[in-house]
């Protein structure tokens, strides 16, 4: 069992969760809330690394097979000879994921988790600095990867700038609704596999309608990273990102 949200493995800092409990389960909660907020602390202090480096931090959560590492190629492929591209990949086990980013140019570090089933701020913020020891400084762009699950990473705050989450086709058009927390904390909504649309009953405008009711603010892109349908929209998106994370780091 995951030690902070009873779905993974341990190997996190959060033994003392099942250590410690009463008959009514409150001092459990306390405790939970205790480790969140040490990942928030850790989070922030990663995102202080981030704007003073003027890094653009992303951070895609899915369901396993979504096509994440599939996307991550194809915007390396795009954007690689513009900005400094450095990934962070979050499994449960093997490098295969980082194998893949770093075979289209990018510098890629594996985060394993040994069984958890997400990523938390302190694994993070290990893996930057190897990331950056790697790269010999900051990347204009950090991609972080997410572990392949669409319920536990949305707890955890990473210090990203951007929460991207994705849905692909074949995982069917009702998962807005049956996944709230993922799109209520994201700020983009990708669907991916749109090659696939013409054999599945998926309704794009239905699950964009869905995903908005949760979040209006959400920013939503379809793609096809095989065809590469709607990869430009989310390129020029990221584009003007990194425009925004420099300018800020200017004014200051
Ligand atoms: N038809 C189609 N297949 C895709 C597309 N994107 C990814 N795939 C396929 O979907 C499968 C899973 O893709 P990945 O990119 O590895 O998915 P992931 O979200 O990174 O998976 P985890 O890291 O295990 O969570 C692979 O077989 C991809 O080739 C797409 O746009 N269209
Ligand atoms: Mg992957």
């Amino acid at each position: 069992m995951c030690d902070v949200c009873g779905c993974g493995e341990h190997n996190h800092e959060s033994e003392n969760l099942f250590k410690v409990s009463d008959e009514t389960g409150r001092k459990n909660v306390e405790i939970k809330k205790n480790l969140l907020s040490k990942n928030d602390q850790v989070a922030m202090h990663n995102k202080e690394h981030w704007d003073r480096d003027g890094v653009l931090v992303i951070n895609l959560i899915s369901s396993p097979g979504s096509g994440k590492t599939t996307l991550l190629e194809r915007t390396i492929e795009a954007l690689k000879d513009e900005f400094k591209i450095g990934v962070l990949e979050g499994d449960i086990e093997t490098e295969r994921d980082a194998e893949r980013v770093r075979a289209k140019g990018a510098a890629a570090v594996q985060l394993t988790t040994g069984g958890a089933c997400h990523l938390e701020a302190p694994l993070v913020h290990k893996g930057y600095h190897a990331l950056t020891k790697q790269m010999g400084g900051a990347p204009d762009i950090l991609f972080i990867e997410n572990v392949g699950n669409l319920v536990c990473p949305s707890s955890f705050y990473l210090g990203e700038d951007v929460r991207v989450v994705l849905i692909s086709v074949p995982e069917g058009a009702d998962k807005p609704a049956k996944y709230p927390k993922a799109f209520k904390t994201s700020q983009v909504f990708i669907i991916t596999k749109t090659d696939l649309l013409p054999y599945f009953d998926f309704d794009v405008k239905k699950v964009k309608e869905e995903a908005l009711s949760l979040n209006p603010k959400l920013k939503v892109f379809t793609v096809s990273s095989k065809t590469g349908e709607g990869i430009d929209q989310w390129i020029d998106f990221l584009r003007e990102k990194v425009k925004e994370k420099k300018g800020a780091l200017q004014e200051k």
